[in-house]
């Protein structure tokens, strides 16, 4: 295909006008915000929104974050010990997924991705679920007694985005007032299945929230060669949509925001993104080492702002904290994940036959031989496993 000459090309010629004269002006202009309501000294920076007066408020927000933090801790033994798959941890962004998880509503789903174990949690998946899941048993994703609307954890990346602007155009034909809320890493927005869904999302007004947790690092990739994007709010800019930014160190920001864009949503007014700025304190998963690419100065920094703390501390000066109400907080939390741990290890195993009984309607033949293969190295292995089989 012949290539168009040199002075039709579009930039050539504008490139001429401009050369004789053309004015110029600004065509369209945008900002983000950025929120923040307890600095890194847990002081308050202006005024708190009316709900955040309330310490007992607080105190829940604070209780969910310690749970999250313990649970993750256990979690991550499990798995050091053999007793579960891969898992990736929470650490420093507990805030994120429990502002977001008190932020909806029961009836709003979530298409949630990893680090969301506050969120799901608060929706009343069962720790035992989110541990049979990272130990590779899909019942874990099934939520009977809880949110069972809610998408499973999706580990591929971003493609929860793509589910959410789906389930969001189901509850936009069907004027629902709900809310299909999605999660993702930073990393995640450098991905089609991040931009292809936003664009639809503004396209379409669609009822939906994204909630970026901007953590700085995609495994051992650092948001600064990730992106040139000064900010990733701004991506949703592109879209049509609001971006915005907010501390997620700071939980009354998180809530606050979250729950305004999904609000916001619900009563027809269109998608928001919110970019939450944090830092991973843990490696990426259990089956990394972040000590190989990770500056240890900026971890440093980074835990003297972290959540958790900020919000004790904050508790504790306003008189509303003490050791004891601490101590008693960590026994009882404690208490429930061991009972959770309890029930994932007696959980029995499924069988190993599913793999292939439920794959087709009609097992194929070749399938046939490969099923009763695998039954009977089980069978051999079977004393060597760490939990019961049916
Ligand atoms: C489609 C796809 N490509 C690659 C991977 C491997 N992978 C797992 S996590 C990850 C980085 C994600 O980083 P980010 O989006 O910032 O989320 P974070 O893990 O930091 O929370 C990658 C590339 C994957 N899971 N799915
Ligand atoms: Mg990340």
């Amino acid at each position: 295909m012949a290539l168009p000459k040199q002075s039709s090309l579009p930039h050539s010629s504008a490139l001429h006008t401009q050369q004789q004269g053309m004015h110029q002006h600004t065509a369209a202009e945008f900002s983000v915000s950025y929120t923040q309501y307890l600095d890194s000294q847990s002081r308050v920076k202006g005024q708190l929104p009316d709900w955040a007066q309330d310490l007992d408020v607080l105190e829940k927000f604070y209780r969910m974050m310690t749970l999250t933090r313990l649970f993750d801790k256990k979690a991550i033994a499990l798995q050091r010990t053999g007793q579960m798959g891969t898992y990736p941890s929470c650490l420093g962004q507990e805030a994120i997924a429990t502002g977001l998880g008190y932020a909806m509503q029961a009836t709003d789903v979530l298409a949630p991705y990893y680090r969301d174990q506050a969120t799901q949690l608060i929706r009343g998946v069962k720790m035992e679920e989110i541990l049979l899941y990272w130990g590779g048993d899909e019942r874990g994703s099934e939520y009977p007694s809880g949110p069972s609307q809610d998408l499973p954890i999706c580990v591929p990346i971003a493609t929860q985005i793509t589910h959410a602007a789906g389930i969001a155009t189901a509850m936009k034909i069907r004027h629902e007032k709900r809310v299909a809320v999605t999660t993702c890493g930073d990393g995640a927005t450098s991905r089609g299945d991040f931009y292809e869904p936003l664009n639809l999302a503004g396209a379409w007004q669609l009822p939906m929230v994204i909630l970026v947790n901007n953590n700085q690092w995609a495994i051992s990739v650092p948001l600064e060669i990730q992106t040139a994007s000064q900010t990733i709010a701004q991506k949703a800019i592109a879209a049509g949509i609001p971006g915005e930014q907010v501390d997620g160190n700071d939980i009354i920001a998180v809530y606050e925001r979250c729950h305004q864009a999904i609000e916001r949503a619900r009563s027809g007014k269109g998608p928001t993104l919110i970019e939450a700025i944090t830092y991973r304190l843990c490696d990426h998963t259990t089956a990394d080492d972040a000590t190989r690419y990770r500056p240890p100065e900026a971890l440093n920094q980074a835990w003297k702002i972290e959540p958790i703390k900020r919000l004790q501390t904050y508790l504790h000066n306003e008189g509303y904290w003490n050791e004891a109400k601490e101590q008693a907080l960590i026994s009882d939390c404690e208490k429930k994940i061991n009972q959770a741990v309890e029930s994932y290890l007696s959980t029995p195993r499924q069988s190993e036959q599913d793999l292939f009984d439920f794959l087709f309607e009609e097992t194929p033949h070749a399938m046939l031989e490969q099923r009763q293969h695998l039954l009977d190295k089980v069978a051999v292995q079977k004393t060597a496993t760490q939990r019961p089989s049916k």
